[in-house]
């Protein structure tokens, strides 16, 4: 085995992005955090900047840097805001991945292209109200109408809904579980209102209503019946990414709790000092080197064309559930203060609780990690 090591362009990705976060999001989290709304001048920004794209090869308008070039950036983005990488991985790593993976050049020049450039901003439309967990179970229905498909139905919980300018949907055909393209300013395409939630605030979240909504027959993306296969592998790329995200978010958090622990002083001393303090700094540190390894390991593996299913499921349920630890030791150091508003810990520990939810809760991911256990004997 080599070292474990990025590439020059991976660092200077990750430093391009540290910067961009530092100087241009982490002073706004706060407020778009309170006022529920990510800026269009900071998502015109991360467009210029390439980040909208950053995994797609660059003749598809992306950054040619893969999945393991995706997970360093929304490292980043998540140390600042885990609105902002919200976002990004509905628009990028679901949204937009779909056509990458199933569609055609055709398809792949009209509508990745300008969602890889952040020209036009992307979501994924799989969930509704009998299709959560059972997301096999899609009752929107696409019918043929000549040379078009008439789409009708009701999505929930759609990340971007109500701000995206193209969207992967899933419906069902005569043939089964069916992808599609659909631009949003089709009429018949209505978003809801956004939901009201307790974290990634900034972050819009939609029910979508699809009326008649009628789109060219060659919007069907991949073959009639298997999309629901396709929408799987695309959840491989998100839960991989949105481990990453955690990773992030994690680092962020222990470098705030050791900060605190070292200047905030109790017993005249500093807290660092106490073993209560340096135990919950440890396990801290242990998860993340855990996540660290499991997160590019598994993005390697990705860029290589590997199947990894179930190391996806694996980290996506790990990397969430350490998140959830990690900012409830932030807040236990910090104290009161890490339950005031004054700090970003407290948005962190309500911007976490979703990570275990969406992109498929942890039970679904515990189950898909078993399924392949038990056909694989148990082999790894
Ligand atoms: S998006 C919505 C998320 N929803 C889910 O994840 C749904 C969860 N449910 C499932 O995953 C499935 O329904 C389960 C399937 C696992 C229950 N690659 O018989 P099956 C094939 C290739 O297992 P079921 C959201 O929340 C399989 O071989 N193929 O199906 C985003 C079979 O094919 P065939 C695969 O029993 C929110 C067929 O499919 C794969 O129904 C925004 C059927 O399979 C695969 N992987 O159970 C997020 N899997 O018929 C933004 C299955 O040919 C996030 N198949 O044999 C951004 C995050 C970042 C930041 C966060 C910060 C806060």
């Amino acid at each position: 085995m080599h070292e474990f090591q990025f590439t020059e362009e991976q660092n200077m990705l990750r430093e391009m992005a540290r910067d961009f976060v530092n100087n241009e999001i982490k002073p706004i989290a706060s407020k778009i955090d309170q006022e529920e709304k990510i800026p269009d001048d900071l998502k015109k920004k991360l467009a210029e900047l390439g980040f909208l794209g950053v995994a797609f090869p660059e003749e598809y308008g992306g950054g040619g840097f893969g999945e393991v070039g995706y997970c360093i950036m929304q490292e980043e983005m998540a140390r600042g805001c885990m609105s902002t990488a919200t976002f990004i991985g509905a628009h990028q790593s679901i949204g937009a991945n779909v056509i990458y993976l199933g569609g055609n050049e055709e398809q792949k020049q009209k509508y990745l292209v300008p969602l890889a450039k952040g020209e036009k901003i992307g979501a994924f439309c799989l969930t509704e109200a009998q299709a959560g967990s059972d997301s096999f179970n899609v009752k929107t229905k696409a019918v043929l109408d000549g040379n078009e498909w008439v789409i009708n139905g009701e999505k929930l919980w759609i990340t971007n809904g109500g701000i995206a300018d193209i969207v992967s949907v899933f419906a069902r055909t005569e043939k089964g579980v069916s992808a599609f393209v659909v631009e949003t300013n089709n009429p018949g395409f209505q978003p809801g209102p956004p939901e009201k939630k307790m974290g990634i605030k900034g972050s819009t979240t939609n029910a979508i209503t699809f009326d008649n909504v009628r789109i060219p027959k060659e919007n069907l993306i991949g073959t009639d019946g298997r999309g629901f296969i396709l929408a799987m592998k695309t959840l491989d790329a998100g839960r991989l990414g949105l481990g990453a995200a955690c990773l992030g978010a994690s680092k962020e958090l222990l470098e705030l709790s050791v900060q605190y622990a070292k200047q905030r002083k109790q017993f005249d001393q500093s807290i660092s000092h106490f073993q209560a303090i340096q135990f919950m700094l440890a396990e801290m540190s242990t998860l993340i080197f855990a996540m660290e390894s499991m997160v590019y390991r598994t993005a390697v593996d990705y860029d290589l064309k590997k199947d990894v299913s179930q190391k996806s499921a694996m980290v996506k349920l790990f990397c969430s559930e350490s998140l959830d630890k990690i900012a409830d030791y932030a807040v236990q150091i910090h104290g009161g203060m890490g339950y005031s508003r004054e700090l970003p810990i407290e948005r962190f520990y309500r911007d976490s609780r979703i990570n275990r939810i969406f992109e498929g809760t942890n039970e679904i991911q515990k189950g898909i990690i078993a399924h392949i256990a038990l056909k694989k004997n148990g082999k790894m």
